[in-house]
This record gives C-alpha cells, sequence and structure tokens, in this order.
C-alpha cells in the first residue's frame, strides 16, 4: 500500500483492513505492507503507532520516487524480506474498499495467479458521483487500451487493485525495466508482463468509491503517458504482425497462382474461385499455426480440425467485410475506382479483423476464468 500525505486515512485504513478484514480471512497469512514516500504529514508515525497493535503491519520509508517506482521497492521488499507467495497492489485513500480484499484472495487460493480488481464486470462500479465525462473517460480510455493490447477478455487494465502470485509471474518480471516508474501508467505495463507469465488470470468486482479528501492526481499528463505505454507494447508484438503479413502475402500467392491454373484447365468459375481460395486459407492455417503463433500452436487432430472449421468461418467474416465495404465504395466513388479501393478495404479493414481474429479467437494464448466463480468456497 503506497502512501504519500494519507495522515488521516492511513489509520482508520489499517483499523479496518488488518484489525477487520485480516482477521476474516482464516486460511491465509495475510500482512499489509505501507511504504510511504517519505510524506511531510507525519504519514509514517502514525502507521509506527498501529505497528505496536498489530504485528503483521509493517513500513517501508523511503525516498519519493513516483508511484510505480515505490510500488517496486515495495514489491522487492515483500519479496526478500517478508517471503510473500503473492502480494497485492490497494490504495490507501479508501478507494478500494477493503471488503474487497477476500475475494481476491479466494480466487488467488483457488487457482489464480493474477487476479484483478475490476471496475467494469458485473459487481464492479465506478462512482456514480463522477460526472458523466470523467466516467466516459474512464471507460473508453480502458476501451482503448483493451484492444491496443489486444486484451478485449479483460475488462479493466488500468486498476489499481490487483493481486500478483510470486512464483512464475511477479519473479519473472524485470522489474527494473518496468516503463514509466513514476508514473500511474506503470500500471499497464506491469498488467501486460504479469499478464503474459499467468496461466490462470481472473478478474473480480471491486466498487471503486471516490475520494474522501481532496482531489485526484490523475491528470492529463498521467493519461498521455498511460496511452503511451499502451501503444509501445501494442507494437512490441510486430514480429508476430510481420510474420503474420508474410503468411497473408504468400496466401494471396496460393489464390492467384492456382486461380491461373484452374482457369488454364477450364474449371467452371465457382469452383476456380472457390478451390483457389480454399487452397489458400489451407495455407495461411498450416503457416500461421507452425510459424506465426507458433508458441499457441494448435496441436491434435480433434483441435485442429474444431480450429481449421473455426478459421474458414473467420475467413467468411473477411468475405463478408469484403462484400459490404466493396459494395459501398462501388456506390460512393464508383466501379471504376475499385481497385484503388481493395488495397484499402484489405489493409485497413480485413488485415486489422484478421490479426484480431487470430490473436483473439483463433490462436488465443491465454486463459481467463470468468468472474462467476469468484464466491467458490475455499477449498
Ligand atoms: N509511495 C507513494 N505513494 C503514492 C505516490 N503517489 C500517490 N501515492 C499513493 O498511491 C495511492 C493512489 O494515489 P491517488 O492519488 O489516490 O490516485 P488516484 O486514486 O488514481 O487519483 C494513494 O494511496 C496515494 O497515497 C508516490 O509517489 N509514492
Ligand atoms: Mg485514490
Amino acid at each position: 500500500m503506497p502512501t504519500f500525505n494519507e495522515a488521516e486515512n492511513i489509520g482508520p485504513m489499517i483499523e479496518e483492513l488488518v484489525g477487520k478484514e485480516f482477521a476474516k480471512i482464516t486460511n491465509a497469512d495475510m500482512h499489509l505492507l505501507v511504504v510511504d514516500a517519505n510524506s511531510p504529514d507525519g504519514t509514517a508515525k502514525v502507521v509506527q503507532e498501529k505497528q505496536r497493535k498489530f504485528k503483521r503491519l509493517h513500513l517501508l520509508v523511503k525516498k519519493k520516487a513516483g508511484l510505480g517506482a515505490d510500488y517496486i521497492a515495495g514489491f522487492k521488499y515483500a519479496m526478500s524480506k517478508l517471503k510473500a507467495d503473492a502480494v497485492m497492489e490497494m490504495d490507501a485513500d479508501g478507494q478500494h474498499p477493503p471488503r474487497f480484499v477476500k475475494p481476491m484472495v479466494e480466487a488467488y487460493l483457488n487457482g489464480a495467479d493474477y487476479v484483478i480488481g475490476s471496475r467494469y464486470i458485473t459487481g464492479g462500479s465506478i462512482p456514480k458521483e463522477w460526472a458523466f465525462f470523467r466516467k466516459f473517460v474512464s471507460f473508453t480510455g480502458n476501451l482503448f487500451i483493451r484492444l491496443v493490447l489486444l486484451k478485449p477478455r479483460l475488462h479493466d487494465l488500468t486498476t489499481g487493485f490487483r493481486l500478483t502470485k510470486v512464483k512464475g509471474v511477479l519473479d519473472q518480471i524485470d522489474l527494473d525495466s518496468i516503463m514509466e516508474p513514476k508514473r500511474f501508467a506503470y500500471k499497464v505495463d506491469l498488467l501486460y508482463q504479469s499478464v503474459k507469465n499467468a496461466k490462470n488470470v481472473k478478474e473480480v468486482p471491486l466498487e471503486f468509491v471516490p475520494r474522501t479528501k481532496e482531489k485526484s492526481k490523475f491528470d492529463t499528463r498521467e493519461m498521455i503517458s498511460t496511452f503511451k505505454v499502451a501503444i509501445i507494447l501494442g507494437i512490441k508484438d510486430k514480429a508476430k504482425f510481420l510474420k503474420f503479413a508474410t503468411v497473408g502475402f504468400i496466401g494471396y500467392l496460393v489464390n492467384a497462382s492456382t486461380l491461373l491454373l484452374f482457369t488454364k484447365r477450364q474449371f467452371p468459375g465457382p469452383l476456380a474461385w472457390g478451390f483457389s481460395t480454399e487452397l489458400a486459407i489451407i495455407n495461411n492455417f498450416i503457416f500461421n499455426n507452425i510459424w506465426t503463433f507458433k508458441s499457441e500452436k494448435i496441436t491434435g487432430l480433434q483441435k485442429l480440425m474444431y480450429k481449421f472449421l473455426q478459421f474458414n468461418m473467420t475467413s467468411a467474416g473477411a468475405l463478408v467485410i469484403q462484400i459490404v465495404f466493396g459494395s459501398l465504395s462501388d456506390i460512393l466513388f464508383g466501379v471504376a475506382y475499385r481497385q484503388l479501393a481493395l488495397p484499402f478495404i484489405i489493409l485497413f479493414l480485413v488485415l486489422p479483423y484478421n490479426y484480431f481474429m487470430y490473436n483473439m479467437v483463433i490462436w488465443k494464448s491465454w486463459k481467463l476464468r470468468g468472474a462467476k466463480k469468484i464466491n467458490n468456497p475455499i477449498p
């Protein structure tokens, strides 16, 4: 729990979290580590007083280095000094109500290695008091990051309330090279890397409540840096994208050459088009499977058949896009512009569509258990 000038909030927070909530969690050894950025208002003193009452309360006071950097110092302390099995991120100002800690821990005990306290799933919420514009920015900003990072299945990528298993997830991340450690944007990079390492990601609802005193430190600069991190992470996967484009191009060559061959052999029109297109689809499926998405390679005859069928359906979706937007272009610009319209439609619609579907449907690499199972009894 990072603090900067939270002297008023930290006392009641410790009482509620350590005193009340930790007592309800009987099958995990819960500790609170406060990482104070040398707050001039005496936050650390309040914590020290509470330490006399609570044995499982720890304090790390350090020079203010920004939220991300201070969190990282906290993670390192938790891993090396406290031998933590998992760490949580949580604000001190009451915006993350302590009663949501227990379901997060339950999700972890039920096998999740990364748990997201989510404001955008059923049961979660952003403050009703927020003005419409703020709600809009929060939701669309988050949606933008979901799409850029190709993680539309996760609903809250910017939440500050999360649980990370140390072994296999946090200990695989190079914490010293996290992007934007001085800003809130570090959260997006940390999430991206954690989700990559995690085998079982789970979202648990969080009711995000408004801050009681003074205003938020999140401003336009923070927002821009958050988007920046998302975009950089998004294009980091460009090696994969290049392979995808190469396979697509080879698919085109297969399509064109076999069409020529079938035309020479005087196949009936629909057969020539149908066979050559299907050969291109088969080519794309095989090479994407063994090359572009080799780390998510589909194996086993049954799964291959199922995925190949799905792949054909995805390709049919691309066909629909071409028909709809091709016809639209015919109406708007006339048939004479078809040769110009085609590359535009392929480049800006079909390619992103295919890439998205391949990543999210056909070669989906990560597993997300639904939020339904949150209330499972702890085994
Ligand atoms: N250690 C540390 N804590 C910080 C820093 N900036 C903010 N915090 C704490 O981080 C939490 C979230 O900050 P807050 O201003 O409430 O962010 P917001 O809720 O997103 O507007 C609070 O507990 C703050 O006290 C910092 O630079 N260092
Ligand atoms: Mg806050």
